[in-house]
């Protein structure tokens, strides 16, 4: 399985006879822990030979060790503590401004056989990516601290807890992974009892020293016009080079939790998904549970702190952007959220969209790329109607309302614990998980799909899921509002072929039978011609789900359309909401010409998988053909 480190202790050996190095001099040894198993202990003797570092830090996750890193890039100036009257214990990092969001043109997945990546995927050969990562990663922490972090994604304990190992050299890194996994000494812990991890390496790829021996100052965010982010399927390992932004240098999210764990969840018989969980209680009392498939900053965040506005329903947060899911003893398909904290888009943000996410962030937050006020504390687009007079924009320069330029960067965010939502669910933490009643579909679609409707039955569903389009957001590099197909919300994150994914996901449903969640598809972004948006969103979002939750007790019929089962008139809750008739008309509204050109366009799309696609999803396509010919047909 781990072919990869003899290859790369050969280099790492050469590299140290050019320049003699033990393994002493870098005190990996002297520093470990007591009982680290040799693997590991092996493993970072090898990075650690190879990138050069001034000092190996086994990281513990303790109080003390966040304080020192916090202090220490506060003079480092990669930290600016906030006004502690106004926002204690939090801090504002300002990244390069060529590093702001994940790049998915420099992600690779490296399947021995390129058909395994697919065509969604960037493919680049192991054997060579490891060359280039090799040469790339020789020297790149000189100067600098490497940080060892075990970390745990998901509870420790958990029937569907994984370890992970990150190395990095970035101290952002390090106190972001303590907010969004668990890290320390628990999880090495585990590992010392035996269990498996995945090794993740990661450099900004800014030495402070060259390989002359001259020394360069530091800068607050240090990063390369270079950046690899790569997954290797087969062996289960993470490089990452040249980005310490978000989900290319926080390897236990994208990298881990979703390309690496959706290889594992194939081969397990599990799933691992970009999804919120919602716990929902009925007026009754009864218990729901729901996950939620939207492509990046299309309301994950926002739906899983939702408020609802109908009276008598209460929602809590489990999870806010990734599910990892199994059948359970019950046969019930059960979730847990496999991390510890939240990595939120902050602008538009605001105590109208969405106040216990803002509540959450009252104190131990680290904001990115956000705005700074002149007293010290944070702003972004979106925050208060009325912009302050004066800010320090996302780069540090004045701003002033008006000048043209945005104050935050699109893609700010904010990390925070999850313990800090005041909607947090008491058994967020379960180490089960929660059995799931309902799995939304959603993306940014100005036109044609409507606000809710069920899918036929799971097949139906997995193919809903499969043709997915979005307009794009700044969550990554690209062209902002373009329309792509974002199937499962998985695109830029399925470490395998995606047709492969859906046949795993038929296969699911296949083993979960009648106790599979039933499937539905939303829309809160359809659009009239004006550009504005029908539904209201946020709060109101409580009014379809209720609608959903409603199928599900069986309480009410649906009518049959195109795109699946839709309200009939007077089923969805309306009540005290100012909306119109011909508004709520258009949010139904399917076109059957319109419907016949996504038909087309879904099967060009297919296509590029070829003999791959699932046939249960050409049968479904076929379907939708059908009803749009009797929808015509009735026209
Ligand atoms: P990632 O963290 O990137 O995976 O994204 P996410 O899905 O968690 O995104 P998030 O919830 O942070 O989405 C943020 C954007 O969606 C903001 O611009 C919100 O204003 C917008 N948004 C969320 N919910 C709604 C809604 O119901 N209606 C409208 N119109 N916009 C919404
Ligand atoms: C996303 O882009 O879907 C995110 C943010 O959740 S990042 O961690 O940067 O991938
Ligand atoms: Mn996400």
């Amino acid at each position: 399985m781990r072919h990869w480190r003899i290859e790369l202790r050969r280099t790492a050996a050469a590299y140290a006879e050019e320049t003699p190095v033990t393994l002493q001099d870098i005190t990996i040894t002297r520093n470990a822990p007591a009982n680290v198993p040799a693997d590991l202990l092996s493993w970072v003797a090898e990075i650690a030979a190879l990138t050069r570092p001034d000092a190996v830090h086994w990281c513990d996750g303790s109080q003390a060790e966040r304080d020192r890193l916090y202090d220490e890039m506060v003079a480092a100036g990669t930290f600016i503590r906030l006004n502690p009257a106004r926002r204690p214990d939090s801090y504002l990092a300002r990244s390069d401004p060529a590093d702001v969001a994940r790049v998915e043109s420099r992600t690779f997945i490296c399947s021995e056989r390129e058909e395994d990546a697919g065509p969604t995927n960037n493919w680049a050969e192991p054997t060579a990516m490891k060359q280039t990562l090799t040469d790339l990663f020789s020297g790149a922490m000189r100067g600098r601290t490497m940080y060892v972090i075990p970390f745990t994604m998901g509870p420790l304990g958990g029937d569907i807890t994984r370890l992970g190992v990150e190395i990095t050299d970035s101290p952002y890194v390090v106190v972001s992974m303590r907010m969004m996994t668990r890290i320390g000494t628990p999880a090495l812990d585990a590992i010392i009892a035996g269990a498996a991890w995945v090794p993740a390496a990661h450099t900004v790829g800014y030495p402070l020293v060259d390989a002359d021996g001259n020394a360069r100052p530091d800068v607050p965010w240090p990063c390369s016009d270079t950046k690899y982010i790569t997954h290797f399927p087969e062996t289960r390992e993470i490089w990452s080079y040249g980005s310490g932004y978000g989900g290319n240098a926080l390897l236990g999210k994208k990298c881990y939790a979703l390309r690496i764990a959706s290889v594992m969840a194939r081969d397990e018989g599990w799933m691992a998904e970009h999804m919120l969980i919602l716990k929902i209680t009925s007026p009754a009392g009864r218990e729901f549970h729901l996950t939620a498939a939207f492509p990046s900053a299309c309301g994950k965040t926002n739906l899983a702190m939702l408020r609802p506005t109908i009276p008598g329903w209460k929602v809590e947060t489990v999870g806010d952007d990734i599910a990892w899911m199994r059948p359970g003893p019950d046969g019930r398909l059960y979730a847990i959220n496999p991390e510890a904290g939240f990595f939120g888009v902050a602008p538009g943000t605001s105590e109208e969209t969405n106040p216990t996410c803002l509540h959450a962030l009252r104190h131990d937050t680290i904001f990115t790329n956000t705005a700074l006020t002149d007293d010290g504390d944070v702003w972004w687009e979106g925050l208060t109607a009325e912009p302050p007079a004066h800010l320090l924009d996302w780069q540090g320069n004045d701003w002033t309302p008006g000048c043209g330029r945005p104050a935050a960067h699109p893609n700010a965010r904010f990390t925070v614990p999850a313990a800090q939502a005041e909607s947090i669910a008491p058994d967020w933490e379960s180490p089960t998980g929660v059995p799931i009643d309902v799995i939304l579909f959603g993306g940014r679609r100005a036109r044609n799909v409507p606000l809710i409707s069920e899918a036929y039955d799971w097949e139906h569903g997995v193919f809903v899921g499969a043709t997915v389009s979005s307009e794009q957001t700044a969550a990554a590099e690209g062209t902002v509002g373009a329309l792509r197909r974002d199937p499962f919300a998985m695109l830029p994150f399925c470490g395998y072929n995606m047709a492969d994914y859906w046949a795993h996901w038929l296969d699911m449903g296949a083993i979960l039978g009648e106790a599979a969640p039933r499937i539905f598809q939303v829309n809160w972004f359809r659009k009239d011609g004006d550009g504005r948006w029908l539904w209201p969103g946020f709060g109101e979002n409580s009014r379809p789900i209720e609608w959903a939750l409603r199928r599900v007790a069986g309480e009410i019929g649906a009518l049959d359309a195109i795109s699946g089962r839709i309200p009939a008139p007077g089923d969805l809750n309306l009540d005290r909401l100012d909306i119109s008739d011909d508004d709520l008309e258009a949010l139904f509204a399917l076109d059957p010409q319109a419907w016949a050109a996504e038909a087309d366009l879904t099967e060009e799309y297919f296509a590029q998988f070829g003999e791959r696609v699932p046939a249960a999803l050409s049968r479904q396509l076929a379907g939708l053909r059908g009803r749009i010919a009797e929808a015509k047909g009735a026209e």
